[in-house]
């Protein structure tokens, strides 16, 4: 049997690639991997326990106006709790809090490091048993000590340290970089441990998948129509038409495309006019791993991870994937359309 490798030997390998790491980081990924452990019990038996359906009978929204799972909750409370606990974090930017969360404990106010994450992401999906998942991104804070505070996550997404997410679905993935190739670690179960299942992730620069909720086709741009129907010609050269998959869940539709190749877009709609997915805690984290991938991350036209944050939720339009399937939808963009600077 091959010698299995845990999370946590690779973080502790891979942390000698940091000459100046002291171990806060390796500690960081430890503490997320331990609340990806818990919060996937409770997804693996939502359908039996009472953690299914919305999280209060007035169907409590979240500040996004979404109406909050009780595993959306459920989730936010294990990251918070973990992150808290750890020590690491000065501050926690979450998407179902409108504010960022101070961590004021004794250990934690000089800590080095603030996490952005999605705690449960496609959690509309829940009830209905398709693969949800957890995005987070790790900044150095900017502040010198004491109380992290907001001026901390309005960094770029070439600032990020690490970033990664965790899938929960046929089985349960980590997945995640820190600047240095992508790597993947699937849970075992029986010995409760993620182990290395999917070294130095790599994406293919073009596939036959496209991604994208044609539902809200007659509001995209005419650049974003044309390129679907580009991906619906046929052309046998290039392999098309290609196939669309689109789950509703972005976790689950960059990871399949990460692996198969294939491009995921998200563009600006009648109901979503600067892009629905955000781009602290969303966009960011995926385009540092699927650019570590060697894929491709943009709004359209300019490349995600450079954009200016200027609020916490902030939205973009994200258009990501393998390389060359990318360029060409920003080619049809760039010929039909302006992509909607964000605001
Ligand atoms: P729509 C989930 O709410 C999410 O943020 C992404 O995970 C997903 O890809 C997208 O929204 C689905 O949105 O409008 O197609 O249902």
């Amino acid at each position: 049997m091959s010698k299995v490798k845990t999370l946590g030997q690779f973080i502790i390998e891979k942390q000698n690639d940091f000459p100046y790491a002291k171990g806060e980081l390796s500690r960081l990924l430890r503490d997320i991997g331990i609340a990806a452990k818990i919060v996937n019990r409770e997804v693996n038996k939502a359908g039996l326990a009472d953690i299914l359906g919305d999280a209060s009978d007035s169907g409590e929204t979240n500040i996004q106006g979404e109406i909050q799972k009780k595993l959306d909750v459920f989730a936010n409370e294990q990251f918070i709790a973990a992150l808290s606990v750890g020590g690491e974090v000065c501050a926690i930017a979450s998407e179902e809090n409108e504010e960022m969360i101070v961590v004021d404990n004794a250990q934690s106010k000089n800590a080095k490091y603030v996490v952005a994450m999605d705690p449960l992401d496609g959690s509309s999906n829940i009830d209905v048993n398709v693969s949800v998942g957890t995005i987070f991104s790790i900044y150095r804070r900017l502040s010198l000590s004491g109380p992290g505070n907001i001026e901390d996550f309005l960094q770029r997404g070439t600032d990020q340290v690490a970033a990664g997410y965790i899938i929960y679905g046929s089985s349960t993935m980590l997945v995640y970089t820190t600047g240095k190739g992508v790597n993947g670690f699937t849970l075992d179960p029986s010995i409760g441990e993620f182990c290395l299942s999917h070294p130095n992730m790599k994406t293919p620069s073009s596939a036959k998948t496209y991604s994208i909720n044609e539902g809200n086709y007659v509001h995209f741009p005419d650049g974003v129509k044309k390129y679907i129907k580009y991906c619906q010609e046929e052309d046998l050269a290039s392999k098309r038409p290609y196939s669309s998959r689109y789950i509703g869940s972005a976790v689950a539709d960059v990871h399949r495309n990460l692996i198969t190749g294939g491009i995921y877009i998200y563009p600006v709609t009648a109901a979503s006019p600067n892009g629905k997915l955000r781009l602290l805690y969303e966009c960011n984290p995926m385009s540092f791993i699927i650019e570590q991938a060697g894929g491709k991350a943009t709004d359209g036209e300019r490349r995600i991870m450079d954009l200016e944050i200027k609020t916490l939720h902030q939205r973009t339009s994200f258009f990501a994937g393998s390389a060359d399937m990318v360029d060409k939808a920003c080619d049809f963009m760039k010929k039909y359309s302006t992509a909607e600077k964000v605001k």
